[in-house]
């Protein structure tokens, strides 16, 4: 019998240190080399800002031999509280995805053909240079759209649409949380954050924070209700991770939310339990607002919301008794109904009157850490009326933002004027606006499209120009502060330089003006812009501290209360909370939150309802193979009630049908949703045929949506869709 021989003897005694040395290069053998002290291997760790969703959580890229081995997460920024989720970590496959856009591509057969001209940087540029050039010639600089989602190198996007002379700038909040952010404002004249570490009661309509990964949210959410024992309940017409956690989960009526509130509204005004003192001092309005909510009872609630009336009057006694550790939680994605403002109003005004605003575990105004800005050559300001008619249609509206779906209407319309071009930076509208045939339709009618974009998404697939960008991994840049509670800057640094021939967006943005006669606007570099803003830190040698810690957080713990001070102003016409607001009436909108029943769905009919998983992000991560593996694709959700009485069983393919479109994709059957709606998630059925995984891999619920907007802020509604629904292929084990 011969001794046991370990391999590290084996390496040894067989070629000695010579073998080391030439496995060396091999990365995994290094690696397990390096373990057992054998090989050197350079191996760094460098701090920055993960890319993956709009979190900005910290990161510690660990760095092997050139290569990104693995990301960790990085304790030390408040907002991320050390926490890295599957998509953060699965970045690293990003950079390294086989099906990236490597080179600039220039479309050299139909539109969605799929054929690509690889070409150099100066051909792309001088192509899409000469396009918009020549859009601008012949109908003015106001005929090209720039449409862009948020990100760290987004602003440098924007003043090459507006230093170009356009003011179609559509960013996504009109997609996401431009109603729950402007319902906030209006009452508050800020958007708050909310307390989730310290609250002791939390109420939640189907913000889904133990899946749609909000920091630092869904940490305190975790830590107060698993850990603290805070109670939380929560609304969802599904039974998500956030209602399995849940100590009381109401599967409401989709779109009766509202009811639910003015009811708990009418409760706590009428059995006098509102915090009289702050009320009287701070708010405005609330004797209109008693006499309207009386109408409000719970039993025309329960009626309206499917939950019984004891359980709102009983909530509404435990979230009054609570307070003011008690929240109403504004939620994030509120693109939901026709009326999502008013909803997100009423929840803004309970949390008012209860005197939660601005105490440990209520809703608490942001605090932020300033930044210095580089001071660049100013441009005129483009001078033509908005696409949107943002002024006349949504003079509410957040004015940077614009208004995407009525933006992409008036284009298919050609009113108030043609727009011939669109630019396109970090977004995919092919999946993130619904009715994705209009949405090819609107591609169609411009002579120019140009997409900048780490890999083909489905909006790519269809553009003239691809300027393919390096992924947050190989690029350095702005800093970025993150307003919170508890404030923080991070800094997201080049981890590697690019691997493929791409570019970080600044530089793609200078090769542009450069070639467009806007080159001064935009001279100079990353590092002079980045060095300017962390100037205004207060920590000694402030570029070096980011360097080496990826954050700067503000010292000290969390206050609370200084908005509460008797002369304190708030940002609204009245310097109050407005429970009542005139701005709404003048806008011709309910001063208070006034109840319109949703349109229930026809008979034989499904609302479709659509969100996430803690897996993906959006249409963006589905290509991504190591998320692939955790959820390869999407299935509908249908309730036994509804499936049996149609003949689906689960797995069956069902062909999915609205006005606008059809999909197919299989069933799930499942109790975990209403019998009067149907789920799909996001992100699926891809129509760019270079996203491997991806393609036709699932449905995409933009090609079933329907087009309707919220009235107020104009976000797009996306709960307004009916669909029927109906077997078309048995389950592959039947
Ligand atoms: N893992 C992951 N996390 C993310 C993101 C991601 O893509 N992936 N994206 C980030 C972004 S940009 C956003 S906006 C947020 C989105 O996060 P959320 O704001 O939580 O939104 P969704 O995940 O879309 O979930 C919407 C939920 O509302 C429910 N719902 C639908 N209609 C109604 C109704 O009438 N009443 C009630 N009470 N509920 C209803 C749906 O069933 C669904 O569970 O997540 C952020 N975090
Ligand atoms: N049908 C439908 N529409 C929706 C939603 C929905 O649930 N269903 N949700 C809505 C919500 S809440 C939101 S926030 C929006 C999100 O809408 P989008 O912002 O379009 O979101 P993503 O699908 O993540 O697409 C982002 C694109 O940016 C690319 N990208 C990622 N990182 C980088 C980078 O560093 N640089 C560049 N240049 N590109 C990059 C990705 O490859 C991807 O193509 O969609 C909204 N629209
Ligand atoms: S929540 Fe996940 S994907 Fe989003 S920034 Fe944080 S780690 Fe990245
Ligand atoms: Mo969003």
């Amino acid at each position: 019998m011969s001794a046991p021989v370990s391999r590290r003897a084996l390496l040894r005694g067989a070629a000695g240190a010579a073998a080391a040395v030439a496995l060396a290069p091999h990365l995994g053998c290094a690696r397990f080399l390096k373990r057992r002290g054998e090989v050197p291997v350079e191996s760094r760790e460098v701090p920055t800002a993960c890319e993956l969703c709009p979190n900005k959580c910290a990161v510690l890229a660990v760095v092997e031999g050139g290569r990104i081995r693995k990301l960790n997460p990085n304790p030390l920024s408040p907002k991320s509280r050390g926490m890295l989720c599957a998509r953060g970590n699965a970045a690293v496959r990003s950079v390294y995805d086989p099906d990236r856009v490597k080179q600039p591509l220039i479309r050299a057969g139909a539109r969605g053909e799929g054929k690509w001209r690889p070409v150099s940087w100066d051909e792309a540029f001088d192509f899409a240079a000469g396009k918009l050039k020549a859009i601008k010639g012949q109908h003015g600089p106001e005929a090209v759209l720039w449409s862009s989602t948020e990100g760290f190198q987004e602003e440098f996007f924007s003043n090459l649409g507006l230093a170009y002379g356009s003011p179609n700038l559509v960013r996504h909040p009109t997609l996401c949380l431009a109603s729950v952010n402007l319902a906030y404002s209006m009452t508050f004249g800020t958007v708050p954050s909310f307390d989730l570490l310290n609250a002791d009661y939390v109420i939640m309509s189907g913000a889904n924070r133990f899946e749609s990964i909000i920091t630092p949210d869904t940490m305190d959410l975790v830590e107060s209700t698993m850990n603290r024992k805070a109670k939380l309940v929560y609304l969802d017409p599904r039974f998500t991770v956030t209602a399995s956690k849940a100590d009381e989960w109401f599967p409401v009526r989709p779109g009766g939310d509202m009811a639910f509130i003015l009811a708990l509204l009418h409760v706590i005004i009428g059995e006098d339990r509102v915090d009289r003192e702050f009320v009287a001092a701070h708010c405005h309005g609330f004797d209109e607002l008693r006499a309207h909510v009386q109408q409000y009872t719970p039993k025309w609630a329960a009626a309206e919301t499917e939950i019984p009336a004891a359980d709102i009057v009983r909530i509404a006694r435990e979230f009054a008794d609570a307070a003011p550790r008690a929240l109403y939680y504004a939620g994030r994605r509120s693109s939901w109904y026709v009326n999502d403002f008013q909803m997100r109003r009423a929840q803004a005004i309970l949390n008012a009157v209860v005197g939660s605003w601005d105490r440990e575990g209520g809703v608490v105004p942001n605090s932020k850490i300033g930044l210095g800005e580089l001071l660049y050559m100013p441009w005129d300001e483009p001078t033509a009326p908005r696409i949107d008619e943002l002024d006349a249609r949504f003079p509410l509206a957040a004015k940077g933002d614009g208004v995407f779906l009525q933006a992409r209407e008036n284009v298919l319309a050609g009113t108030p004027y043609p727009v011939k071009g669109w630019m396109v930076y970090k977004q995919d509208p092919m999946n993130a606006l619904p009715d994705r045939g209009r949405t090819q339709k609107m591609i169609e009618g411009m002579d120019f499209v140009g997409v900048i974009d780490t890999q083909m998404s489905d909006t790519a697939w269809f553009a003239d120009v691809i300027l393919p960008e390096s992924t947050y991994l190989e690029r350095l840049d702005p800093l970025h502060g993150l307003p919170g509670i508890w404030p923080v800057v991070v800094m997201r640094q080049q981890v590697i330089k690019p691997i493929h021939d791409t570019r970080a967006n600044l530089e793609i943005v200078q090769g542009l003006a450069k070639r467009l006669g806007l080159g001064d606007y935009f001279d100079y570099t990353i590092e002079q812009w980045v060095a300017e803003q962390a100037k205004e830190l207060p920590v000694d040698n402030p570029l070096a501290h980011l360097q080496k810690h990826g954050v700067f957080a503000a010292p000290g713990a969390p206050f609370y209360g200084t908005t509460r001070k008797p002369d304190h102003r708030f940002l609204t016409r009245s310097g109050k909370i407005e429970l009542y607001s005139e701005r709404l009436a003048e806008a011709g909108h309910d001063p208070l939150p006034t109840y319109v029943a949703p349109t229930p769905p026809p008979a034989d009919s499904f609302r479709v309802l659509l969100g996430r998983k803690a897996t993906h992000t959006h249409a963006g991560t589905t290509n991504n193979a190591w998320l692939h593996e955790l959820t390869p694709t999407n299935d509908l959700w249908i309730n036994p009630v509804p499936a049996a009485a149609l003949g689906i069983a689960h797995g069956d393919v069902v062909e999915v049908a609205s006005k606008v479109g059809k999909v197919r994709l299989p069933a799930r059957v499942t109790e975990e949703i209403r019998p009067d709606c149907v789920f799909m998630l996001h992100g699926f059925g891809k129509k760019s045929r270079q996203l491997r995984l991806a393609y036709n891999n699932g449905a995409s619920d933009a090609d079933v949506l329907e087009t309707a907007w919220d009235r107020v802020s104009g976000n797009a509604a996306f709960h307004e869709t009916f669909v029927t629904v109906r077997k078309v292929g048995e389950a592959p084990h039947a």
